[in-house]
């Protein structure tokens, strides 16, 4: 058994696969988030799970006595914290863990009714239920049970939650599979999870049942509500509008749809989402869904730091689809943007302790905004947890031919490759450091290329070295292809230049006019008040682009970041006497230096202002 992060059957249509995490072992930057998570995240998260209620209220549907508590989707918490625990099995011994897993699992399965339906929300209201499929999200649940189901199957070779997901996904099809039923869910996930699942089982039912609630969109199931994605049908859709993070869902779900069937009128639509989404309405960070009400997609441009919505949950959706167009085309912007939003927009989503959780992610705040340590509705923490321990499963691709690094991280990877393995090592820095030395070792000898990504802010500055000799190579699809007959070990060096990069917005996003946000290599960087004492209020920071930056690796802070210093000058914020305006020529400024940090981690220390788009001259 192999755990893959999606199992693509259809080689005509996908260009490459997920590699098997067995093989991957990392102890990087990423590393570190995932052991973080293996150690402190699951098992605080478990706490949590039965404080609230949400794992007794699938004992209640077996029979304890009380009721159902929280949320109706509370159920999909319960699945992704199986889904994460199950892939961090891959990465632990934890007795305790494996004990709480399968003691889980069991719970479950009592709850299941005999039919196969299963949603504790439901329980004992058995003539309710499929009775609001726009709002009651059983199919959002049973998603995520599915994709808990099939993770759990792989990672652990245990069948009993597989079995649990299987029989409900047959119940689902024998509800909503005929052709005459106008049913599609209010909140995607079951897509996914249905495709899925036909590539886990060649049950083709699945796989044509996620193809007809993709189909059913904008015939008015939904009420032919945008929000809920039910105004046009799917191929119809030029926007991503609505609910941020149902939208991205049903993108993911459409791209698997069409990396097994291949109709060509959803990849069209959605290559245009992905051009409307990334031109349009995305935050600097990656993130996505800039609105608070209905935790939407805004306007065009409608992209204001102080109110910046950006559901960690909506980063993840992207992320999530982004895969997913990558493994259809081969193409480095879909990675790139993975990597933006995964360091910039999903790490946010949680504290550098590994217990407390960003919902929404504003670009700019006074420092009130604090990580919780749960919420009652809790979806981004269960949610970050599954990208934190599946990580490793996207940092190589492979096809029959040849192998591709998506991501860089120090650690090994031993790839099923033919019918022989390729052993890569990683030894990097990376993020804070764009060296990356590998070895590759292969046991037969074998011509194949190894495709290493060139991320979009170094395709002007890189150079590779193999077995210390400098090549050019090809750039293909923003990889660069190293092309050989390998045998034995072989050293790659890739250097990708990181430089201070600051960004300008598009003019239309009003409020950024003559502001910069400071990158370096993939990380977007944030003034925060505590690194910047002297300056009255960082809100009013002016950069002085010329002197400095300078980009400064602080080995004691956070375990080890780049920081940014430089030179500039801040508005004076006494002697306002309470006014809220003044004459301009009553300005005054001081001189003053100032300190950046990756956005990721501000908000871990006390209160504070920060923000990322900076004044400049
Ligand atoms: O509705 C289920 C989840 O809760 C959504 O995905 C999140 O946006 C939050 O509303
Ligand atoms: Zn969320």
């Amino acid at each position: 058994m192999e755990t893959v992060v999606t199992k693509n059957r259809n080689r005509d249509k996908v260009i490459l696969n997920s590699a098997p995490m067995e093989g991957i072992k990392i102890d990087g930057f990423m590393g570190e988030y995932l052991q973080r998570a293996v150690d402190i995240t699951i098992p605080s998260q478990y706490e949590m799970l039965e404080q609230t209620g949400r794992i007794d209220n699938f004992r209640v549907c077996s029979g304890k006595s009380g009721k159902h508590k929280g949320y109706i989707f509370n159920d999909s918490d319960v699945y992704k914290w199986l889904e994460a625990a199950s892939y961090a099995m891959l990465f632990s011994k934890n007795n305790r863990l494996k004990g709480l897993l399968s003691k889980l699992v069991d719970e479950i399965a009592a709850a299941q009714s005999p039919d196969g339906y299963i949603n504790t929300f439901y329980c004992g209201k058995e003539s309710e239920r499929w009775s609001n499929l726009a709002a009651n999200h059983e199919m959002y649940c049973l998603g995520h049970l599915i994709s808990a189901g099939i993770t759990n199957y792989r990672a652990t070779g245990k069948k009993k939650l597989f079995h649990v997901a299987l029989k409900a996904a047959k119940h689902l099809v024998k509800m909503f599979g005929a052709k005459e039923s106008p049913a599609t869910p209010g909140h995607p996930a079951i897509e996914m999870a249905l495709v899925e699942l036909y590539r886990e089982t060649e049950d083709k039912r699945y796989l044509d049942l996620a193809v007809k609630l993709i189909e059913r969109r904008g015939k008015g199931a939904l009420g032919g509500s945008e929000y809920l994605i039910d105004h046009k049908s799917f191929v119809e859709l030029r926007e991503v509008t609505g609910h941020a993070v149902r939208m991205l869902y049903l993108c993911s779900g459409a791209a698997d749809v069409y990396s097994e069937l291949g109709n060509e009128s959803l990849l069209k639509t959605l290559e245009l989402l992905w051009d409307n989404m990334t031109g349009r309405k995305i935050s600097v960070t990656g993130g996505v869904g800039a609105r608070h009400e209905g935790e939407a997609f805004g306007e065009d441009f409608e992209l204001f730091s102080h109110t910046a919505y950006n559901e960690t949950c909506a980063a993840i959706a992207s992320f999530m689809w982004n895969w997913r167009m990558f493994l259809i085309s081969g193409n480095s912007k879909y990675v790139d943007l993975m990597e933006k939003t995964l360091y910039n927009a999903i790490l946010v989503g949680i504290s550098f302790d590994g217990k407390r959780y960003f919902y929404d992610n504003p670009l700019e705040n006074r420092g009130d905004h604090r990580r919780q340590e749960w919420f009652d509705c809790a979806c981004c923490p269960t949610n970050i947890i599954r990208i934190l321990t599946s990580f490793p499963g996207y940092i190589y691709s492979i096809s029959e031919k040849d192998i591709w690094v998506n991501f860089f991280e120090n650690g090994e990877a031993i790839l099923p490759f033919g019918e022989s393995f390729v052993k890569i090592s990683q030894i990097t820095n990376y993020p804070w450091s764009g060296k990356v030395n590998f070895e590759v070792e292969t046991e037969i000898e074998k011509a194949f290329s190894i495709y290493l990504r060139i991320p979009e802010w170094a395709k002007e500055g890189f150079t590779i070295t193999v077995n210390s000799e400098e090549i050019e190579p090809v750039i293909e699809k923003g990889y660069a292809r190293i092309k050989g007959v390998w045998k034995g070990k072989r050293y790659i060096e890739m250097d990708l230049m990181m430089k201070i990069n600051p960004i300008v917005a598009n003019p239309l996003v009003r409020e950024n006019v003559g502001k910069i946000a400071i990158t370096f290599g993939p990380i977007v960087y944030c003034a925060e008040g505590n690194d910047n004492l002297g300056v009255a209020d960082i809100w009013n920071l002016f950069v002085n682009r010329r002197e400095g930056p300078k980009i400064e690796y602080i080995p004691n802070l956070f375990g080890g970041i780049n920081v940014i210093k430089g030179k500039g000058k801040a508005l004076k914020t006494e002697n306002w006497d309470k006014k809220l305006y003044k004459s301009y020529e009553k300005n005054e400024y001081i001189e003053t230096s100032y300190k950046l940090i990756p956005y990721f981690l501000w908000a871990n220390r006390d209160e504070s202002p920060m923000c990322i788009w900076l004044n400049s001259f």
